[in-house]
């Protein structure tokens, strides 16, 4: 209790009376700590050497962060509670676990009464192919999060943002990148105009790259004629082709960001019954993301 009541002279940057009680106003700022995420669902960032902890948990069976759009819950410290806390030693492995651990122990615990946090879920997409999202001609969002106009240069139905091999050559976009620099956009191999990672002829001499694959492994970039220091599908003067039917399998990164900012009105308040305004304008964001493999059909 004595050590709780230095703490507090510590923490508080202004305190003062007035007719509903004592309310602290603190600079407490956790926009430099990741929001990280246990079970279903226990937000939570760790401050001060992990020994200040800001934790929100909305128990629901929804898979709210991948739920695209905007939800607001509202914070009772029954179902779904706001906390602040404070704790005598680092605090780093207090959450995800099963059972309590009794080390460190809570030193000073603020609690949301009432109030709402809203979290908005977008998904982004991206292929990291070498060739930015927004050069990747996606088009316009629509409502739904989604890009109807997408360009898709090889029509096998990935457009070209979550497209990692864009002319459908068998060779991905970032390997087409010939000079290294790694801008695949400025490698334009027969001159034509269009560059490697959108020219399904490389080398312009009428034979399609992905059919210059002489061993037929799905890699055009392994073939060489006898005495050749150049691949067939860079040299106009080899056209030897052979049947291929098929397309490598494509991966490709969904991330769902997760938004989250309390009501501007949010207050804290102790077991005391002191009020604490943090200078907290938003919670975070919580982003996960999930690799994607699929092969499309040819
Ligand atoms: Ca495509
Ligand atoms: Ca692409
Ligand atoms: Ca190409
Ligand atoms: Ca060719």
């Amino acid at each position: 209790m004595h050590m709780k009541k230095i703490f507090s002279l510590l923490l508080i940057t202004l305190l003062f009376s007035c007719d509903d009680g004592e309310i602290a106003v603190a600079d407490i700022d956790f926009s430099d700590s990741d929001v990280q995420l246990c079970g279903e669902y226990l937000f939570y960032k760790l401050r001060n050497s992990s020994t200040e902890s800001l934790s929100l948990y909305i128990p629901t069976n929804n898979n709210i962060i991948r739920e695209i759009g905007e939800s607001t819950y509202t914070i009772n410290n029954s179902t779904n509670s706001l906390v602040y806390r404070v704790y005598n030693g680092n605090a780093a492995n207090y959450f995800c676990n099963e059972f309590q651990p009794t080390d460190p122990t809570v030193v000073s615990e603020w609690v949301v009464l009432s109030g709402t946090v809203t979290i908005t879920t977008t998904l982004q997409e991206d292929d990291n192919d070498g060739v930015p999202f927004e050069n990747e001609q996606p088009g316009v969002i629509d409502e739904n999060g989604e890009y109807p106009d997408a360009l898709d240069t090889d029509e096998d139905g990935i457009p070209n943002y979550k497209d990692f091999d864009d002319d459908g050559d068998n060779i991905p976009t970032i390997d087409e990148d010939i000079d290294g620099d790694g801008d695949p956009t400025n490698d334009d191999t027969d001159g034509d105009g269009t560059p490697n990672y959108l020219d399904a002829d490389d080398d312009g001499d009428g034979v399609d790259t992905i059919y210059e694959d002489i061993n037929g492994n799905l890699d055009p970039t392994d073939d060489y004629e006898a005495g050749n220091d150049t691949q067939n599908y860079l040299l106009a003067s080899e056209t030897t082709a052979v049947s291929i039917t098929q397309y490598i399998e494509h991966t490709y990164y969904s991330t769902y960001l997760n938004y989250i900012v309390p009501g501007a009105d949010i207050s804290f308040t102790s077991d005391e019954g002191v009020e604490l305004r943090l200078d907290l304008v938003e919670f975070g964001t919580y982003s996960e993301t999930e690799t994607i493999e699929e092969t499309p059909e040819f």
